[in-house]
């Protein structure tokens, strides 16, 4: 068995996507996602002169070697644009081995472990009031757990709160946005917000917030205390994660449950997060983390030490690394939960999926492969449109993290 074709295909249904398709001589295709956002263009170049013309002639059947081939034979290892075209290419095979078994992919892997996968929503509103609305529109709406994100007084522009509230997206201009950030106003309010919910609500419901690295170590400690009483399922990426030991004062002086990982590319960035019980846990998803064949092995380590996986899931990840994720989540021994940030109607209508939403859980189908395909026809309407996400400075225009 052979490789015969791996194409590229861009396409803007509302957001930049990045597909990867490879075909064989005996007829069945597998699909991939390479979409990193704000850089689509450069895994488009890596895929397409770099990548994809030694993919031509060999077997597909041979994921692992490919894997290291894309890996260890580029000389340049890691790093999100390499990461996430060798997670297209794993994806793709993945998805033609399942089809070549007749199995839907949970099933290559090992078979289901659980009979839903456990999803958050994002609530998110200009003010608390709002924000508190959104969350019991969640809960009406089934789910069981549910991320909140709140405008902050004094502050024009908060991480997490979008115009729509369904679509909510990021990378919303041509050139980058700029946003004002100032920590005091976030730790006065988030745990006013916190106690909200948990007041009008109770505690029935798993609740979660993003920090989206923007507090010191000890900001982070500090808001990881206060939101203690209302007992988070987690407070993600509380501070920056390049240096790991940060996390061993974070972790020192709060029991909030901790999540990080969005950002990382390899078992690498995990390696002492993880071997050190700093975080509780890991947020790698496939198309970051070099595909199935290596979030596998994140997911095996992270297991060791009690890790669980909260895989990243907003609407810059596709529907092609949502469905593969989902039979990931399926058969993951130590699955923590999946983020469900829905994708516009169009963007469902260029990927046509197996997967589907019922009272809190996704469900991956049980189409042969990972189940998500691309409809070539409808995607090529949409053509590629420049989007960055915004950039974030401190009151006295110092460059933050966004
Ligand atoms: O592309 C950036 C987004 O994926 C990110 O800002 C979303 O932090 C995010 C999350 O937790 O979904
Ligand atoms: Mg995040």
């Amino acid at each position: 068995m052979k490789i015969t074709d791996a194409r590229v295909i861009v396409t803007c249904p509302g957001r930049n996507f990045v597909t990867l398709k490879i075909e064989t001589d005996q007829g069945v295709y597998g699909i991939g996602d390479a979409t990193l956002n704000g850089r689509e263009l450069a895994v488009v170049s890596y895929l397409r002169d770099h990548l994809a013309p030694c993919l031509i002639g060999r077997d597909p059947r041979r994921i692992e070697d490919i894997w290291q081939y894309g890996y260890r034979g580029a000389y340049w290892r890691r790093g999100p644009v390499t990461m996430a075209a060798i997670a297209a290419v794993d994806t793709a095979l993945w998805d033609i081995k399942a089809k070549m078994a007749g199995m839907p992919l949970y099933d290559l892997l090992g078979g289901k472990s659980r009979d839903g996968v456990m999803v958050y929503g994002h609530a998110n509103g200009a003010d608390l009031e709002q924000t508190v609305d959104e969350v019991g529109r969640y809960i009406g709406m089934g789910y069981k757990a549910i991320r909140a994100q709140s405008g902050v007084p004094g502050l024009k522009d908060a991480y997490g709160v979008g115009r729509g509230t369904m679509y909510y997206e990021p990378a919303d201009a041509a050139l980058p946005t700029e946003t004002v950030w100032d920590t005091r106003k976030s730790l006065n309010f988030v745990p006013k917000l916190f106690e909200k919910l948990r007041a009008t609500y109770g505690f029935d419901h798993h609740l979660l917030h993003d920090g989206h690295h923007r507090y010191t170590p000890m900001e982070a400690a500090n808001l990881g205390k206060a939101l203690e009483p209302y007992q988070l399922f987690w407070l993600e990426d509380c501070t920056p994660a390049e240096n790991q030991e940060a996390f061993k004062l974070v972790r020192q002086h709060t029991t909030t449950p901790l999540a990080v990982g969005e950002i990382f590319n390899t078992i690498w960035d995990c390696k002492d997060l993880i071997q050190n019980q700093l975080i509780d846990y890991i947020r790698c998803t496939v198309v970051r983390a070099g595909g199935i064949t290596h979030l596998r092995r994140i997911a095996d380590f992270a297991a060791l030490y009690q890790v669980r996986t909260g895989s990243h899931g907003a609407t810059d990840l596709s529907p092609v690394t949502m469905g593969a994720a989902l039979h990931f989540d399926t058969w993951v021994p130590n699955f923590g939960i999946q983020e469900y940030m829905r994708h516009t109607p169009e963007t469902d209508e260029v990927f046509p999926h197996a997967y589907s939403f019922a009272d809190g859980y996704l469900h991956p189908g049980d189409a042969i492969g990972h189940g998500v395909d691309i409809d070539e026809t409808i995607a090529a309407r949409y053509p590629y449109k420049p989007a960055y996400l915004p950039v974030a400075r401190l009151e006295d225009g110092t460059l933050w993290n966004w």
